[in-house]
């Protein structure tokens, strides 16, 4: 059967999943479009292709259409807590772009809300899960091949980012990528986080502290060190290794040929993580509609999000104290384990 979707939150994310849902996946159609801003979503309208009727006026109008299973939010930050909400009220599955709430009690309504519909309704938004790379890292750190893992790196490299980002999104919408992919890759939960800063690029604006990087430790002990640039100028660059026991085990490079010729061999690095990870989301957002067409949720969850926001918030912290901040994550529900 083919499932109706509808994307809350049209911008270059949104209007990204709309092709690719109509374009590359299958089992499903967008029927219809809305954004916090209404008069957004008609301007993006006629450039995608929809139906006539697509133009949703709010989420509440969306939620109230029987044409639409799912929702997918993928609304500025400071909108997802209110249109998940309303997703789960309406019983529709929802789909939400990290991070899930810009404030751990945001993440904790929408945990509470779930445990109040009984069951998982959100799918979280951390699409490197999906990436093969980390998966092959997965397997390998899983399969104990090379022991137990000690020490990891992550560097996340933008080239630069858009007009509206502000300086605590460096925390929020970029590190937090690699807070998922540690508890994620190690599959414990994080429980002390240090923030140090470093001498500043020129290239970022006024105030941002770029590059900054964190120490976090997992509940065993790893000690993972993450590094974010958002104004690095020369490529996106992801990259991620782990030292264990036996052995070293790192995410791959792009797939990308390689070039030989006079100046040396290389191959290309590119400049967006809508391309370094298309594989990625395409995975990821096809999951998600094999899930509602199945009608159950799997897949990062609410409390991966709250996790994750939380780690955020400890980071925030850190950054201003420059002390070491311990983590408390309340008990985790039983629908999430
Ligand atoms: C963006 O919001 C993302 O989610 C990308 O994955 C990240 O690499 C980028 O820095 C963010 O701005």
């Amino acid at each position: 059967r083919t499932v109706g979707i509808g994307v809350f939150g049209v911008g270059k994310m949104g209007q990204a999943h709309v092709r690719r849902i109509n374009d590359s996946l299958r089992g499903a159609r967008v029927v219809a479009i809305g954004d916090p801003a209404p008069e957004f979503a008609h301007k993006a309208a006629p450039g995608l292709d929809l139906p006539d009727d697509a133009v949703a006026e709010s989420i509440t109008e969306m939620c109230a259409r029987p044409d639409v299973d799912g929702i997918l939010v993928a609304a500025w930050d400071g909108e997802h807590e209110a249109a998940a909400l309303a997703a789960i009220a309406a019983g529709k599955m929802v789909f939400c772009e990290k991070p899930l709430t810009p404030s751990v009690e945001g993440c904790r309504r929408i945990i509470e809300a779930e445990e109040k519909a009984g069951r998982r309704l959100l799918q979280i938004g951390f699409m490197r899960r999906y990436d093969t790379g980390y998966q092959q890292m997965k397997q390998v750190l899983d399969s104990g091949r090379i022991g137990d893992p000690l020490l990891a790196y992550c560097m996340h490299r933008n080239p630069s980012q858009g007009e509206r980002f502000e300086s605590h999104q460096i925390i929020t919408q970029v590190m937090v990528h690699e807070f998922d992919i540690s508890r994620w890759l190690f599959g414990e939960e994080i429980t002390r986080v240090r923030v140090d800063r470093s001498r500043s690029t020129s290239k970022a604006p006024e105030g941002l502290i770029d590059p900054l990087t964190a120490v976090l430790w997992t509940e065993s002990g790893v000690r993972i060190n993450v590094e974010a640039v958002c104004f690095g100028r020369y490529a996106y660059d992801i990259r991620c290794s782990v030292l264990c026991e036996d052995g070293d085990v790192a995410l791959p490079d792009q797939l990308a040929p390689t070039i030989r010729d006079a100046s040396g061999v290389r191959h290309e690095i590119g400049t967006d993580w809508l391309d370094r990870f298309k594989d990625a989301y395409n995975i990821e957002i096809q999951s998600w509609i094999d899930s509602v067409i199945a009608g159950e949720q799997d897949g990062p969850s609410a409390w991966d999000g709250y996790a994750a926001q939380a780690i955020c918030e400890a980071s925030a912290e850190a950054m201003g104290s420059g002390a070491e901040q311990p983590l408390d994550l309340m008990a985790k529900p039983a629908i999430y384990s």
